[in-house]
């Protein structure tokens, strides 16, 4: 993919999805929202990416949504433009692997919404996190007020979403909003290595736990055992199960090696 701030570079089953544009600290322009769900829709596609790292380089990951270029905006720009972001940002969402985000420096409005539409999120000791919409006189637009309560609980998110504090990493854990601090410089390497797991895991039955846990959050208990009890029985049409199952007859539990779709 070519695409000037959001590159999509692939090694060893993991493709990294690359925020790059650093004069304005990653700040998420109608460009750079267009371009993420380019890159989000190859990486759903491509069978030789098997898991996905959210990345902003070393410094940080993205100041939010660019205040500059959303300052003289209408309100009919602006009916167009949040439906896109919101697009974007649910094609991280929805990429059918499992997602992680490695969070270096600032993830501020729709940059810490945009690491709430991954799986898992590992911060560095040095990262900010935070939702200061407020502050500008606006709410969040890119899920922040649906998926920052789902993860963390409203009063919490109520906390964040009303003062727009900026919430360092310690704190970011104990919360649950990231799940793993590590020092600044070992992040973007320690979600490689979390992804690279996966290069040779079941993409079918990864794709089944991710659609089970995320649509079963959003219905009542009965309703979700039922897309479990879809998708479990789905998974026996698989070479997965087959592949998984005969593996630990033959090898031992573990052993298993899966193909790509
Ligand atoms: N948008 C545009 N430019 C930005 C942004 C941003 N969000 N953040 C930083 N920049 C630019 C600065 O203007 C500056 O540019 P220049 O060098 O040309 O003056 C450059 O990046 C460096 O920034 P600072 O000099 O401010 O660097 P500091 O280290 O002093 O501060 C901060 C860093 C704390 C990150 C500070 O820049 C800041 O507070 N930024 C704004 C954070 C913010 O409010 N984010 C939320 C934005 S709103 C949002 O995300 C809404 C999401 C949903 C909207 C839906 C619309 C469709």
């Amino acid at each position: 993919m070519t695409a000037e701030f959001v590159r999509l570079e692939v090694a060893d089953g993991v493709g990294t999805i690359r925020l790059d544009r650093p004069k304005a600290m990653n700040a998420i322009s109608i460009q750079v929202q267009d371009e993420l769900a380019l890159a989000a829709a190859e990486a759903t596609d491509r069978g030789d990416i098997r898991a996905v790292v959210l990345w902003g380089g070393e410094k940080v990951f993205a100041a939010g949504n660019d205040v500059k270029e959303m300052a003289s905006m209408s309100y009919t720009d602006m009916v167009d433009r949040v439906e896109k972001l919101q697009h974007a940002v649910n094609a991280i969402a929805r990429i059918p692997k499992p997602v992680v985000a490695a969070i270096n420096g600032y993830a501020l409005g729709g940059g810490c919404e945009l690491t709430l539409a991954a799986d898992v999120r590992f911060a560095a000791d040095s990262a900010v996190l935070g939702q200061p919409e407020i502050l500008l006189g606006i709410i969040p637009g890119a899920g922040g007020t649906q998926r920052l309560p789902r993860l963390v609980g409203p009063s919490k998110a109520k906390d964040l979403l009303y003062t727009g504090r900026f919430v360092k990493a310690d704190e970011a854990l104990a919360i649950g909003l990231v799940d793993r601090v590590v020092p600044a410089a070992d992040v973007y390497a320690e979600a490689v290595a979390w992804a690279s797991t996966f290069a040779t895991a079941a993409p079918y039955a990864l794709r089944a736990i991710k659609e089970s846990v995320d649509r079963g959050l959003e219905v009542d208990l009965e309703t979700g055992l039922q897309i479990e009890r879809h998708s479990f029985t789905a998974i026996f049409a698989t070479e997965d199960s087959r592949t998984g199952m005969q593996s630990f007859i033959e090898n031992g539990p573990g052993k298993a090696t899966f193909e790509g779709r």
